[in-house]
C-alpha cells in the first residue's frame, strides 16, 4: 500500500490532486481527513506498490503544528515514521518503528529527541556511514528556535551531533549537497532564512 502520512488536528481540508498529459491538476476523490497546521509525506510502508487509501489506525500520537517524515532508520527495508509537534502534554518528537505494518514507539537513547513544533524533520546520511541521521527544526516551549542534528548510531541510539539555536521560527528545512563536496547541507527557512553549510566531521 502506497500510503500518505498526515499529521492531524482540528478541521480543515486535505485534498489530493492528480496530473495527466492532457489536463492540469484535478481533484482526486479520497477519504483523507481534513487537517490544518499539518504536514504530509508519501511512503510505501508495506512495499506492495498499490495505491490505496485506508486508515490503518496506526497508534500515532495526535499533534498540531506538526511535521512528519518516513525513514528506514534501521535499514531493514521497512519505512518507519517520525512525527514532531505540539501535543496536549507539550512538544514531542517521536519515532515509530514499522514491523510488518505494525507501528510501535521507539525508546531512542541515550536521551529522547528534543520536542519541537512549528518546524520540519528530515532524514539524510549526514556523516556518510550508511545510516540515516535526523535533522529537526522548530520551536521549543520557550519559543526558542532550534536546528538539531542527531547522528544515528544504530540499535535505536542517536547521538546529539549539533543543536543550533536561533530566532528562526515557523521554519522549514531541506537537505542537499549543494556544493558537491560529498557532505549533505541544510537549508533553513523561517523568519530569518539562510543556509547552514555542513562541515566535514573532524
Ligand atoms: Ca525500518
Ligand atoms: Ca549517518
Ligand atoms: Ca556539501
Amino acid at each position: 500500500m502506497r500510503s500518505i502520512l498526515l499529521t492531524f488536528f482540528f478541521c480543515a481540508t486535505s485534498t489530493l490532486a492528480g496530473f495527466s498529459q492532457s489536463s492540469p491538476f484535478t481533484l482526486v476523490p479520497s477519504s483523507l481527513k481534513p487537517m490544518e497546521y499539518s504536514s504530509c509525506a508519501w511512503g510505501d510502508y508495506d512495499n506492495d506498490g498499490n495505491i490505496q487509501f485506508t486508515d490503518i489506525a496506526a497508534p500515532l500520537i495526535p499533534l498540531q503544528t506538526a511535521s512528519c517524515s518516513w525513514v528506514d532508520y534501521k535499514n531493514d527495508g521497512q519505512l518507519d515514521v517520525l512525527i514532531s509537534g505540539d501535543s496536549v502534554g507539550g512538544m514531542i518528537t517521536r519515532l515509530y518503528r514499522n514491523n510488518h505494518g505494525i507501528f510501535t514507539p521507539v525508546n531512542v537513547g541515550p536521551a529522547p529527541f528534543m520536542g519541537l513544533s512549528y518546524g520540519r524533520n528530515k532524514w539524510a546520511d549526514m556523516d556518510n556511514d550508511g545510516w540515516k541521521d535526523l535533522v529537526l527544526s522548530g520551536m521549543d516551549m520557550d519559543a526558542i528556535g532550534h536546528l538539531v542534528v542527531y547522528r544515528n548510531m544504530g540499535n535505536d541510539q542517536f547521538e546529539l551531533y549539533d543543536n543550533m539555536t536561533s530566532n528562526v521560527r515557523y521554519s522549514s528545512i531541506d537537505i542537499a549537497d549543494y556544493d558537491a563536496d560529498g557532505y549533505q547541507d541544510i537549508i533553513l527557512i523561517g523568519k530569518v532564512p539562510g543556509i547552514i553549510r555542513h562541515q566535514r566531521p573532524p
